[in-house]
């Protein structure tokens, strides 16, 4: 049988325009099943699952249970604005945050997390929220005389400070040996391994040293900050990478809470600066040193 060659071109072109439609049906249909995203699942359940740690005051676990803390009350307002009404948090050692949210255990990280190059391969950060300066506790007249990471590794100090948290990677990076780099669970800990001579000097932000110092109550005990030669670090909320769109959209709420006076209030309850996290942007931090 003889066709026309334009005749089989023609019905090729048809067959293959109808396959393509046909395909682009099918995906189209698979896509709507499946294009749920996080934030309307968030939507859907009214809740979202946070990491937090317990340092006070950028993240805490009362007596009664209650979450609260500078980092947990602004993803609760940020999170409210898009239709969020819940957070269920898990106490979280630092190190643990980013593969937490690798492996989907949590949908956020709101644990004044600092933004930092390394960090921002692996997640999405949202804009700065909270910034501090690192200081170190250390015991009265500072007997040492500790006042850089580089003096800590010239001493015979050791230094504790949290789990996967950037202070053991600073002391790491000036030479702190590994057996006088000590790993404290929680403030209070801390404290206590300073007090019984287990560690010399204790690193943290200089909120969280002076919220442990006050409760703690101990006149033997004090605060050297800022540290010297260490900048002062900002955090924002942590997401999964595949989560931009999460991500835009907390963005966009957070900057409407900044607007609207509601995220100055909760800074000034917790003690920290109002307009440090303006001076900066997840962009700079990003791409910065450390
Ligand atoms: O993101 C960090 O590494 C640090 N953030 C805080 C709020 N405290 C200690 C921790 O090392």
């Amino acid at each position: 049988m003889k066709m026309d060659i334009r005749k089989i071109r023609s019905s090729v072109c048809l067959a293959a325009t109808a396959a393509a439609f046909l395909l682009a049906g099918s995906l189209g249909s698979v896509s709507t099943a499946q294009a749920e995203s996080t934030l309307e699942r968030l939507q859907k359940q009214g809740f979202a699952r946070i990491a937090i740690a317990n340092e006070p005051p950028w993240t805490e676990v009362q007596a009664s249970g209650k979450v609260t803390g500078a980092a947990p009350e602004i993803a609760r307002a940020v999170l409210k604005k898009l239709g969020v009404n819940e957070i269920i948090a898990s106490v979280s050692e630092y190190g643990a945050m980013i593969p937490g949210l690798q492996a989907g255990r949590f949908d956020l990280v709101a644990a004044g997390l600092y933004i930092k190059p390394k960090r921002c391969a692996a997640i999405k950060f949202s804009e700065p929220d909270l910034c501090d300066a690192e200081a170190f506790m250390v015991k009265k007249g500072n007997p040492l005389g500790l006042t850089t990471y580089e003096g800590v590794a010239q001493s015979t100090a050791k230094l504790g400070g949290p789990g996967g948290g950037t202070e053991l990677q600073l002391a790491k990076d000036a030479g702190v040996p590994d057996d006088r780099r000590i790993t404290v669970p929680d403030t209070q800990s801390g404290v206590k391994m300073l007090q019984d001579g287990r560690i010399d000097v204790y690193a943290l932000p200089t909120l969280s040293l002076n919220a442990a110092l006050a409760k703690a109550g101990d006149s033997n005990l004090e605060i050297m900050s800022p540290v010297e030669g260490v900048k002062v670090y900002c955090a924002g909320a942590g997401f999964n990478k595949a989560d931009a769109e999460f991500r835009d959209a907390y963005d966009k709420a957070l900057l409407e809470l900044k607007e609207s006076g509601e995220y100055a209030a909760i800074l000034a309850k917790f003690g920290f600066p109002a307009t440090a996290a303006a001076k900066t942007s997840r962009k700079l931090l990003c791409e910065g040193d450390n």
